[in-house]
């Protein structure tokens, strides 16, 4: 349900920016014979020529739609070049379409705070760019004005198909009694057209774009005049603009919350919506969406343009249609091996590129029982908290699989026969930013001297270096002892392995027993507290054996593996003399024994890791090995 949030200002000045046919201008760029020809992108499936995902305004022109399939394009528009989505692992490979994105991104978030939308579109928050231009060279000020400015579209100039077009633009902009909004949007539309044409110069992309003083109405401007225009709403046009809009159109409404709308109120356009009073779109939908309907029919929208230039979630998905649908659990398996091994390396490049880490493992299929009346219920979307690596992904999926499928076949009667799956997908979501420079785990491994650098630090380029630099003592880094709560995860080592049991926990540990650490977030300079611990460990004081003592030292014992781990068994009295540092590298520890750590730790290590996985030394796929004598 749409949440309303206070309109914070009406003098901002946010864009939302479109590429146009966005997949097939990529294709276009790489087959470059294809610029003006005809062309649609189509889904891998061969079954009638395949779907239309994106169709070039010249197959537009021709009368070709993205809801039709080749063969029926091909019929339209004989001429037509069907060009397939990259294929990988049996599914689209969407990634040239992504990165395409990103470049865009990088552009565009050159003038002010960045949201990236989709795969290509943004909103940018340009108030400040728009106030300092107003402030140093206002539009009236310029003696001439760019063409890509005055092709604007400015709601409520009546100018469009006038010969006079650009000529009544320009007055627009030029205006120096104008609403000092409108010359704020006149400032925007100045960046805005010069960001698209710097698009355009590095990328070879057009894209189009909404100017407007919140969200919503910008993302409605953007797909007025497409391919390769700007579209200007001025405050005075909002009414006009939102008094014909079909409900429908509006984003948040297409769906059934539009439907309702239209059925039990008979609410056609949005502007329909102006004759209810708040109170009264309160007591029918609840007071967060009678809120947000009684400003929307206004125009209003205070969301905010988010800080973000990468994706919020990573998904990997695939649909079976008709016969294609998948009837048995080993075919359930083998397409999930198949996302999850995507999905992982994805979140591998993500973590080494951008140090973000995924969280929350959710998987969603649809379904439709062949045995049963109830086949509009729903396949239910299950969620656990996400392991790093393709067979713990799987491992993780089958589960979730497995769960939704008892929840939505009704174990009662132990039937799970008579099911089929038409789509498929695993998202990684809750994808947070690793803090850096954090009182950090590094310092345990080889040459852990607060001043110096490890092994791998040193081979680290000078920025990613100073990122990665650790910041000990003072406020910036500070360690509270809390000798009465272990609050780390112990890995319990007796499983199966060697077991270490540590007995004096007080001198073994003290430095790890944090309740909370303060991290320095060298990104942006501010302080934040981060609750690190919150399991409470699985076993009494005394009987843990775990790796977090390995992990205490002082910088005077760097270096030194433990001479008591014979046999990777400790003694009592053994642990209580050892000075126990790991004496590896970051690069030598297997994956599967990072994994086995508290998740903090993984965190950290992660983001250290070199992409080398193939390189690393595999010392064992437990943590077991790893206190074996040096
Ligand atoms: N896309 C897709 N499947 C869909 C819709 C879109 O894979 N059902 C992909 C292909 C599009 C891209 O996403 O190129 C962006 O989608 P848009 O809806 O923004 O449409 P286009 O960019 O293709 O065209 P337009 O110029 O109308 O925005």
């Amino acid at each position: 349900m749409p949440v309303a949030r206070p309109e914070s200002s009406d003098s901002r000045v946010i864009a939302h920016v479109d590429m146009d046919c966005f997949y097939v201008q990529v294709e276009q760029r790489k087959q470059p014979h294809l610029r003006g020809q005809p062309t649609a992108v189509v889904q891998y499936n061969s079954w009638q020529g395949g779907g239309l995902i994106a169709v070039g305004y010249e197959a537009r022109k021709d009368g070709v739609k993205r809801s039709m399939r080749g063969d029926e394009a091909k019929k339209v528009c004989p001429q037509i070049h069907l060009i397939t989505v990259p294929v990988a692992r049996g599914k689209a490979d969407l990634n040239i379409y992504r990165n395409a994105g990103s470049e865009v991104v990088s552009i565009l978030s050159r003038k002010g705070k960045c949201e990236r939308a989709s795969i290509d579109e943004v909103y940018l928050d340009l108030t400040d760019a728009a106030e300092k231009l107003l402030k140093e060279t206002p539009p009236e000020s310029l003696e001439s004005i760019h063409e890509e400015v005055l092709k604007s579209h400015v709601l409520g100039l009546n100018s469009n198909g006038d010969d006079n077009h650009k000529e009544i633009v320009k007055e627009w902009l030029q205006n120096k009694n104008g609403d000092p909004r409108d010359k704020l949007l006149a400032c925007g539309a100045l960046i805005v057209a010069d960001l698209r044409l710097q698009v355009l110069q590095e990328t070879q992309f057009t894209c189009s774009a909404g100017i407007a003083h919140n969200k919503m109405l910008a993302k409605l401007a953007s797909g007025m005049n497409k391919p390769a225009q700007q579209t200007v709403v001025p405050f005075s046009s909002v009414k006009d603009l939102l008094e014909a809009l079909p409900i429908k159109k509006m984003k948040q409404l297409g769906g059934k919350l539009g439907s309702s709308l239209q059925v039990d109120l008979g609410v056609n356009t949005v502007g329909d919506l102006l004759k209810y009073s708040e109170e009264k779109l309160q007591d029918l939908y609840g007071v967060n969406t009678g809120t947000w309907l009684w400003n929307t029919a206004r125009g209003m929208n205070g969301e905010e343009v988010e800080e973000r230039l990468l994706p919020k979630s990573h998904a990997s998905g695939k649909t079976f249609r008709g016969p294609s649908a998948l009837k048995t659990l080993s075919s359930v398996e083998n397409w999930l091996k198949e996302l999850c091994e995507e999905l992982s390396e994805r979140l591998q490049t993500d973590l080494e590129t951008n140090k973000r880490i995924a969280h929350t493992l959710t998987l969603h299929a649809d379904a439709y029982k062949t045995t049963d009346t109830d086949s509009h219920k729903k396949f239910p979307s299950k969620s656990c908290p996400l392991r790093y690596g393709a067979g713990k992904l799987l491992e993780d999926a089958i589960n979730l699989f497995q769960g939704g499928l008892r929840e939505y076949m009704n174990p009662m009667g132990n039937q799970f026969c008579g099911w089929k799956i038409t789509n498929l997908s695993v998202t990684a979501s809750k994808i947070i930013a690793i803090p850096s420079g954090t009182s950090s785990i590094t310092k345990y491994f080889h040459c852990q001297d607060p001043g110096e650098k490890s092994d791998l630090l040193s081979t680290l380029n000078d920025s990613h270096e100073s990122e990665l630099k650790m910041e000990f003592g003072g406020e910036q880094s500070t360690i509270t002892h809390d000798e009465s709560e272990t609050s780390f995860d112990r890995v319990d080592l007796s499983s199966g392995h060697e077991s270490c049991s540590t007995s004096n926990q007080n001198e073994l540990q003290p430095k790890l027993s944090i309740k909370e650490t303060k991290i320095n977030h060298l990104s942006n300079g501010k302080n934040i507290r981060s609750n690190v611990h919150k399991r409470k460990p699985t076993k009494e004081k005394g009987e843990t054996s775990s790796i977090l003592r390995f992990l205490q030292t002082n910088s005077s014992q760097l270096g030194q593996t433990s001479s008591a781990m014979e046999g990777g068994s400790l003694t009592k009295s053994q642990n209580r003399q050892t000075t126990n540092t790991w004496g590896y590298n970051l690069d030598e520890i297997d994956q599967s024994v990072v994994d086995e750590l508290p998740r903090e730790i993984q965190e950290e290590l992660y983001a250290l890791l070199p992409r080398k996985k193939a390189n690393m030394v595999k010392r064992g796929s437990s943590i077991a090995h790893y206190f074996s004598p040096k």
